[in-house]
């Protein structure tokens, strides 16, 4: 008995949850960070809520040959990025995609970024098995740095580790 009550309970849970059809996954203050002329790589920043655990899979933009999800770990005393495969946003939480932590990479800039002007981003997000995208429109911001202009690139394997 006790078993088929909690069996009920599960189901009921369950056509709750398909009654609001998909994810509804917020996005605050999407930015691009602005680059120099001839940089190939930036990063895309945001903050992700979910009202249901989802993951975002991957992203796309037509600014940029390559997309990929990346975050930023200490490694050997040094701060390294590296791509995952996919970031989880568990249901309420704020995930934050940020400089030195997670970010969107974009590799293989078609043009340079320049501040003021927007790029399109979708994002890729997976429920269930099931995938939806989000077509974000992005502003490009100069980071506001105290030193003069950008860092200067360092060169990691394929892109400018100093865009960051
Ligand atoms: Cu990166």
């Amino acid at each position: 008995m006790k078993f088929l009550n909690k069996t009920a309970f599960v189901l009921a849970g369950c056509t709750l949850g398909m009654a609001h059809a998909w994810a509804d996954v917020h996005v605050t203050d999407p930015w691009a960070r602005a680059t120099v002329p001839g940089q190939p790589a930036s990063g895309v920043f945001m903050q992700l809520k979910s009202d249901t655990d989802v993951r975002l899979l991957a992203a796309e933009s037509q600014a940029a040959q390559n997309v990929e999800i990346h975050e930023m770990a200490m490694q050997n005393d040094v701060m390294r990025m590296r791509q995952i495969q996919d970031l989880a946003l568990p249901a309420g939480e704020t995930v934050t995609l940020a400089p030195g932590g997670y970010h969107i990479m974009l590799l293989g800039l078609a043009q340079q970024l320049k501040e003021g002007e927007h790029i399109s981003v979708t994002l890729v997000f997976e429920q269930d098995g099931k995938r939806e995208t989000q077509t974000l429109s992005v502003p490009v911001r100069a980071l506001t740095h105290g030193g003069h202009g950008s860092a200067p690139a360092v060169q990691g394997h394929g892109h400018a580790h100093g865009a960051h």
